[in-house]
């Protein structure tokens, strides 16, 4: 592989390119200048390289998946994101949806049983779901159930609870670990840069309200994810700046765990008018993503959005986690254009997906300890799933 790189870094013309890829062959992080001129002059292949050098270096062959299922308590929302195609100013019948801590209880019991690891909570802000409301959920989750890992709440959901129980972040986080959340999960990040979240998520958090947020969980052990939304109105600029806010605090913290860069989809949204960016340049941002982000342990391609064919390429470009959602009757993206209407997927196929372009299915729990290599399996059969 390092000889590869030699060639690839000795066939290219561009200097400044060339010493780029000389920093991150020894290990140096890069600079955003450094940073830019990837994203304006990186081809395809010469990042993908790079990325890939870097996460073999760091996880080898090995490509996580968990077994998880989502909750999604409601749609309904007081904010009004220009990208979303998913949320409804409150319920009816057609569209809109709430679930009572008995509803969302009942799918917790469906997947008594099975070995499945984590459960992760995400949905609109409710003004009526408050902080008591998902404390009650999260204690009751974990009476039933405490070995299940509850990975919950965008920040933007957070700092509403918060503000509405006129608590303090650190308070209110506290109250929250107390009840059994463990981590959080990376939504809500969008485009941290003003000029950018002005425009498409105006009324929610600010970029620097969501990373004190996750500051506050990092400060008390808890580990977290971070992602963010590209390919619409954003340049190359505040791509990086949201990035570096990223890199910034994970010196300081150490708390995430992985990067989720989400794809824009365009369906049914206010941006509709706004195409979306093809699959060379979702992967082109995959890679410089594990570039620039030295300091993250691991970087996720989120199949349900991007379509598993496209999260299986991924694999080259620096990706070493494909989530794994067993059962994932998330609407936002299939509400939003997505390729995988209904997504679930067994274990057995996202062994298969992962095997088929030669790399090593790693079963994880949400920390990342591995759980289950299944390279070590010859026998199909063998392949437990839990649905
Ligand atoms: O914050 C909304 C995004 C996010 C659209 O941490 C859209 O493991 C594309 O963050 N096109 C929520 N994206 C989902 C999320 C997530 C998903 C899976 C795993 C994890 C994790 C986190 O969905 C929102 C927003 O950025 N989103 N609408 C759209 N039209
Ligand atoms: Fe609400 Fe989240 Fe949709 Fe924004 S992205 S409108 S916060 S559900």
């Amino acid at each position: 592989m390092s000889e590869n790189i030699d060639i690839l870094i000795s066939a290219q013309n561009d200097s400044g390119l060339k010493s780029i890829a000389q920093k991150i062959k020894s290990g140096q992080r890069i600079s955003d200048e450094d940073c830019l001129v990837l994203f304006e002059h990186g081809s395809l292949a010469f990042v993908g390289s790079l990325a890939n050098l870097i996460r073999e270096k760091l996880h080898g062959d090995k490509t996580y998946f968990n077994r998880n299922f989502h909750i999604e308590p409601t749609n309904v929302c007081v904010f009004s994101c220009k990208f979303c195609s998913y949320s409804r100013l409150y319920a009816n019948k057609e569209e809109g949806w709430e679930l009572s801590i008995d509803q969302m209880l009942d799918i917790v019991k469906s997947y008594d049983g099975k070995p499945i690891t984590e459960v992760h909570i995400v949905g609109g802000v409710h003004p009526k779901m408050n902080l008591a409301y998902f404390i009650e959920l999260i204690q009751k989750i974990h009476a039933h159930r405490p070995d299940l890992h509850v990975k919950g709440f965008t920040a933007v959901e957070l700092d509403y609870m918060f503000r509405k129980a006129k608590l303090s972040t650190e308070e209110g986080m506290l109250q929250l670990k107390t009840a059994g959340l463990q981590s959080l999960p990376g939504g809500g990040a969008e485009i941290f840069h003003p000029e950018i979240r002005e425009q498409i998520a105006g009324d929610k958090v600010t970029g620097d309200g969501w990373l004190q947020i996750h500051e506050a969980a990092h400060n008390l052990g808890m580990h977290s994810n971070a992602t963010m939304l590209y390919g619409h109105i954003e340049r190359y600029e505040h791509r990086i700046d949201h990035m570096h806010r990223l890199r910034d605090l994970q010196d300081k913290t150490k708390g995430f765990n992985t990067f989720i860069p989400l794809k824009f989809r365009n369906s049914n949204n206010d941006m509709s008018n706004v195409p979306e960016s093809t699959i060379t340049e979702d992967m082109r941002m995959y890679a410089i993503a594990r570039i620039y982000l030295d300091n993250f342990p691991h970087l996720k391609a989120y199949w349900p959005m991007l379509g598993r064919q496209n999260a299986q390429l991924s694999l080259s470009f620096g990706v070493n986690d494909i989530d794994g959602t067993i059962d994932d009757s998330t609407k936002i993206y299939s509400m939003a254009g997505s390729e995988e209407q209904t997504p679930a997927m067994s274990t057995e196929q996202l062994v298969t997906l992962i095997r088929q372009v030669k790399r090593q299915p790693i079963e994880r729990d949400t920390l990342y300890r591995e759980i289950k290599d299944y390279s070590l399996i010859e026998n199909e059969n063998e392949i437990a799933f839990a649905n």
